[in-house]
């Protein structure tokens, strides 16, 4: 009974993001994610989709207003020990969030999310689709980790990824605009999956077996929940984090069960936190 959740203080985690009513996405992939390992976790919602595993079919950002005062709600309340952001619906809830963010006393990760997995945009179209970005842009300096996957990369940063080259460059300006620690998610390389962290000093790419699979609804929220939760379970080492977060999604993967008609969401009930070896120690 010398399971770390057991003596440990209740560790709270906050995610800010939207809706999947189907429940792989959004909000509720993270709670589940956060429940799983013994994290409390608290949510802030931000939009409401009309979703499921076979596309998004509305879109409904809630007004800043509403956002804010949720979010005041709880940091009036609980003390997260870390956040994340997810889908975020308008340049001006970004915004709004962002000069928020400049008292947490807590690190943020911002998955900046901009389409499903179905390929849905989850922004605005055009003008306000840009505007969307810029702001994202200037999130970064609060940023304490930034999960891009290829084309958000692409989008925040205006560079095609053509090369390692060019995304060693898409990185680089990420911390440029002030992001602390950059997880670029490219998804297949020469036959393998593959995420690289940039800390600033250098470039590490992890790289698992490739997932030949269409069931992945919900994989970035989840990643990104995951280490969210992680390093509001004390966890400090933020590559052993990621390398961690890295080998459970592929495990939710890996082991979907069919649910809907569409692509199946991440497999939650099989993400654990593995035993902790500081914690066992102490
Ligand atoms: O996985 C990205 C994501 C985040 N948030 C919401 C989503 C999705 C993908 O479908 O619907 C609300």
């Amino acid at each position: 009974m010398n399971s770390p959740i057991e003596y440990r203080p209740l560790a709270v985690a906050l995610s800010i993001g939207g809706s999947d009513p189907s429940g792989g996405a959004g909000i509720q992939a993270d709670l589940k994610t956060f429940q799983q390992l013994g994290v409390y976790g608290a949510s802030v919602l931000t939009m409401i989709t009309a979703q499921n595993t076979l596309g998004v079919r509305r879109v409904e950002p809630l007004s800043t207003e509403l956002v804010i005062d949720q979010l005041d709600a709880v940091l009036d309340d609980l003390q997260p020990i870390a956040a994340k952001t997810g889908a975020l619906g308008s340049a001006e809830t970004i915004q709004a969030i962002h000069e928020r963010a400049q008292r947490f006393n807590f690190p943020l990760v911002v998955d900046p999310v901009m389409v499903s997995k179905h390929g849905d945009s989850l922004i605005p179209e055009g003008e306000a689709g840009q505007e969307v970005i810029q702001a994202y842009r200037r999130l970064m300096p609060r940023a304490f980790l930034v999960t891009p996957n290829r084309f958000e990369l692409e989008q925040l940063t205006g560079i095609k990824l053509n090369s390692s080259q060019d995304v060693a460059k898409a990185i680089h300006d990420l911390h440029q605009m002030g992001a602390r620690f950059v997880l670029a998610k490219l998804g297949d390389v020469n036959g393998h999956s593959e995420h690289v962290l940039g800390s600033g000093q250098e470039n590490i790419a992890i790289q698992t077996n490739r997932f030949d699979t269409q069931n992945t609804h919900g994989a970035g929220c989840v990643l990104s929940a995951l280490i969210t939760g992680l390093i509001a379970l004390g966890e400090t080492n933020l590559k052993q984090v990621v390398q961690r977060a890295i080998r459970q999604i592929s495990i939710g993967i890996h082991n979907t069960h069919p649910i809907g008609k569409g692509r199946s969401p991440v497999e939650t009930r099989v993400l654990a936190n593995e035993p902790n070896e500081l914690a066992e120690k102490n």
